[in-house]
């Protein structure tokens, strides 16, 4: 049998020639996931719409916002059908949300594991201007016993170990979703929500790995059972070896990270004062510190800079004197108001996900 590859629709090429164009690092095109370049986190506390990541599991459904619905069913009093403008006569807000993919550094990993290689540009900050996700639920009135609420995009395809095509869904348990700040998002950076970012309308869930904030959402389910989709339970878990057996728990939560942005892998500079500047995050709690060490010199905090919005990136700098020519290496290590702090090694789980190790950038001084 001939394998016959139909050209990828114009839509989707679009979405990929606009990631090649803006110096996306483009792991696949069909479909388009792609990774934002290291020198475009630096700088504001916003990445540009045109240098966000894409992490996509199927196809982009090209969705008309004329046919386009929000369903929400399930355990609800009120079953809603809201169109955009339904959504957009209800109060909006607009929050500083960091994503991250929980694949993020899936490079680190040794033994490698399978799935797109991620680097560490698998994240990305935007201003995102919609409803709070509580609104459009308390307008349907949940009815006990809900437990989980299901978000169900319009994007399907095929997955490893099941004969039909799959929607992408995931779910939130009612616990999770409370002072959650989830939004359902049609705006980003203060334009209309681009198609790979989830038009026309995507859940933006704060602080947790980006799996949970589902694009292009076109369903609400409530249940009185917990959710077992493929990506709630097959996919998106870390399974960890704990005295013999297999533990698997879901992510969640983004794990502390800090990122050097400056200066860039294998970078010539003269001895002198270094300037060393980067980001930091974690969905557990705000940024404590940021210690920095060249070589094998001690660990000197660095200055965090810029305000601390809670799901924003955190800037922090650090200028220190290096004297002695030839290779050194600089590393960064945050640490959040938990106490929660970045391992050396990345924890090695079968489907490579939380790589938040610390990262090492090797420079060249004259
Ligand atoms: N419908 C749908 N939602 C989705 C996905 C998807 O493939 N389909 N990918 C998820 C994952 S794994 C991530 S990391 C984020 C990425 O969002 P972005 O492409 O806007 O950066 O979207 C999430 N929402
Ligand atoms: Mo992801």
């Amino acid at each position: 049998m001939t394998a016959v590859t139909a050209a990828p629709a114009p839509i989707q090429e679009h979405a990929h020639q606009q990631a090649v164009d803006a110096g996306l690092l483009v792991h696949r095109a069909y479909p388009l996931n792609a990774e934002t370049p290291v020198h475009a986190l630096t700088g504001g506390d916003v990445t540009s719409t045109d240098h966000f990541y894409v992490r996509n599991h199927f196809d982009i459904p090209d969705l008309d916002t004329a046919d386009w619905r929000l369903t929400v069913t399930g355990r609800v009093q009120h079953r809603l059908t809201l169109d955009l403008d339904d959504l957009y006569k209800m109060r909006s807000r607009t929050d500083l949300v960091t994503l991250e993919c929980a694949g993020n550094n899936r490079i680190a990993f040794d033994p490698k594991v399978p799935g797109e290689q991620w680097r560490l540009g698998a994240v990305s900050a935007a201003e995102w201007t919609g409803v709070p996700l509580a609104d459009v639920l308390d307008r349907a009135k949940l009815t006990s016993p809900a437990r989980e609420v299901v978000f169900r995009g319009a994007d399907r395809g095929r997955v490893d170990g099941r004969a039909e095509t799959i929607r992408f869904e995931r779910s939130l348990s009612l616990d999770d979703m409370a002072d959650s700040g989830a939004l359902v998002v049609y705006r980003m950076n203060d334009a209309p929500l681009p198609r790979q970012h989830g038009y026309p309308l995507r859940l933006v869930v704060p602080g947790w790995y980006g799996v949970a904030s589902v694009k292009w959402l076109t369903e609400i389910e409530v249940l009185d059972h917990p959710f077992d989709g493929y990506f709630q339970t097959a996919r998106y878990r870390y399974a960890w070896l704990r005295d013999g057996h297999t533990v698997t728990e879901p992510v969640r939560r983004q794990r502390v990270r800090a990122v050097i942005t400056e200066p860039s892998y294998g970078q010539t500079l003269s001895c002198g004062d270094v300037l060393i500047r980067g980001l930091a995050w974690s969905g557990d709690a705000p940024i404590a510190d940021v210690r920095v060490r060249v070589g094998r010199r001690p660990w000197q905090s660095a200055h965090l800079l810029g305000h601390p919005y809670r799901h924003g990136l955190r800037r922090w700098e650090l200028c220190t004197r290096v004297d002695e020519p030839g290779t050194a290496t600089i590393q960064a290590r945050a640490t959040d108001l938990t106490g929660r702090a970045q391992p050396d090694q990345p924890e090695w789980n079968p489907l490579g996900y939380g790589a938040n190790s610390v990262q090492t950038v090797t420079i060249h001084l004259l």
